[in-house]
């Protein structure tokens, strides 16, 4: 699963009080250009051509101490780069919501908006690549605040369309708290040495989170909603270490992630293409989340035409063991009327839930989900619910699976559901 903590740029990856341990998610991601996010756009885009459009590859979320610039660049490992598939001649625009941009401007290639927060680069790859490398990032303040750079890459020579890419900087106060996080994401407090034993994990300030184990050494808690900047939210645990006592204490800042359109019980995340979603819960609490990127499964076996938002992989911890819960998404946009909300399994393949709620617009859609019953990937009674699902377009020229999900049998012995649940989770990478 990604970890969705941040590892601040130039720090030690265990802080020295040994509170936290600071993870990285996945390196460099690239984003194809989403037809759908273009049709809305479409009257003031070219039309379509021969030729491709270019092609980024951006780093992974950024954390640095706040006010300090930030620069992308191979040194830093970190660096920004684009390419077009013909070598055509490329514009590329860079667009910051918090702080202003530059780069040192010496290939002589047509630079517009130095030092503002539009910086759009117009050349040859290669020159637009040094550039890139180097890049600076001035935020405009001190505070702890998530910012947002919104990149646009066209091919200068050919009508190719656009491909768009996004860059997460999270800036944090120094001298503040032990972990930052950004609303929306899986938060694991890893404060305690390996060996520890008896351990109590209470929260001691903040709005109340729901953590997945309170004796647990790593417990996780999904960030709530923030829309005012950022909330912090303390815990302590009691433990023991060689038969003594001992006690540790973490501080988690949430920083909004500048969604602020949902209603304020909803937990809103991106998905893995940089899309605005939401997940709200009818009981429980959220205690893992993750957008994944629609070929983490790359299986065909009646595999949807499309899965315009990727996958959504959650663990719920249910009031009592056995719960059925009501789990709504806020939608990006709304799904069309062929579209359905589709699970995964090894043995059955892709399938759409037949009892999936659609709202009057189409955008958004709720399932029911029981403890141990259809639709729990872990397939036990034991107070969790685990569920990756995705909203699908139907597989062209596809029958319907054959195997209900669920439908293991009653006389194998949980063979099968055990089966199921293995290879589900290899191919998601748990
Ligand atoms: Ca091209
Ligand atoms: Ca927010
Ligand atoms: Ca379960």
């Amino acid at each position: 699963m990604p970890i969705s903590t941040f590892r601040p740029n130039g720090f030690p990856r265990c802080l020295p009080a040994g509170l936290v341990r600071w993870f990285c998610s996945r390196k460099s991601s690239v984003f194809i250009l989403s037809l759908i996010i273009l049709l809305p756009l479409s009257g003031l885009l070219p039309a379509h051509a021969e030729g491709s459009a270019p092609v980024m590859t951006v780093p992974d979320q950024q954390a640095v101490p706040g006010g300090t610039v930030l620069i992308f660049s191979e040194a830093e490992n970190n660096p920004i780069q684009v390419r077009d598939p013909e070598g055509d001649r490329i514009r590329l625009g860079i667009q910051a919501n918090c702080g202003v941009l530059t780069v040192s401007g010496t290939t002589g290639i047509d630079i517009t908006g130095r030092d503002t927060a539009h910086l759009i680069l117009s050349g040859p790859e290669a020159d637009i690549n040094r550039e890139l490398n180097g890049l600076r990032f001035t935020p405009f303040s001190s505070e702890s605040r998530l910012c947002r750079l919104d990149l646009t890459a066209e091919d200068q020579t050919e009508a190719a369309g656009v491909t768009f890419a996004q860059i997460h900087v999270l800036f944090f106060a120094p001298g503040g708290p032990d972990l930052f996080a950004e609303e929306g994401k899986t938060v694991t407090l890893t404060a305690l040495p390996a060996d520890a034993a008896d351990i109590v994990w209470r929260q001691t300030a903040g709005r109340a989170v729901g953590l997945s184990d309170a004796g647990a050494a790593a417990p996780t808690f999904v960030s709530p909603p923030v829309n005012t900047g950022f909330e912090d939210f303390s815990f302590s645990a009691s433990y023991v270490l060689e038969n003594s006592p001992a006690a540790a204490a973490v501080t988690v800042r949430i920083v909004d992630n500048g969604i602020s359109s949902l209603p304020p019980d909803v937990t809103s995340f991106y998905t893995s293409d940089f899309l605005e979603m939401g997940i709200r819960l009818s009981s429980g609490h959220l205690t893992e989340l993750s957008a994944l990127p629609a070929d983490t499964v790359s299986t065909d076996n009646h595999r949807p035409a499309s899965l315009p938002f990727g996958l959504v992989s959650f663990v719920v911890a249910t009031p009592r063991a056995g719960d059925r819960i009501t789990v709504e998404f806020f939608l990006p946009w709304a799904a069309s009327e062929d579209e359905a909300w589709y699970k995964y399994d090894a043995y059955s393949g892709w399938y759409p839930l037949d009892d999936a709620e659609f709202s009057d617009d189409r955008t958004r859609v709720r399932i029911s989900l029981a403890d141990g019953g259809s639709g729990d990937a872990d397939f036990a009674v034991n107070g969790r619910i685990s569920d990756p699902s995705a909203l699908g377009a139907p597989p062209e020229n596809s029958t319907a699976p054959e195997t209900a999900p669920g439908d293991c049998g009653s006389g194998d012995g949980g063979g099968c559901f055990l089966g199921r649940m293995r290879v589900m989770l290899e191919q998601l990478g748990k």
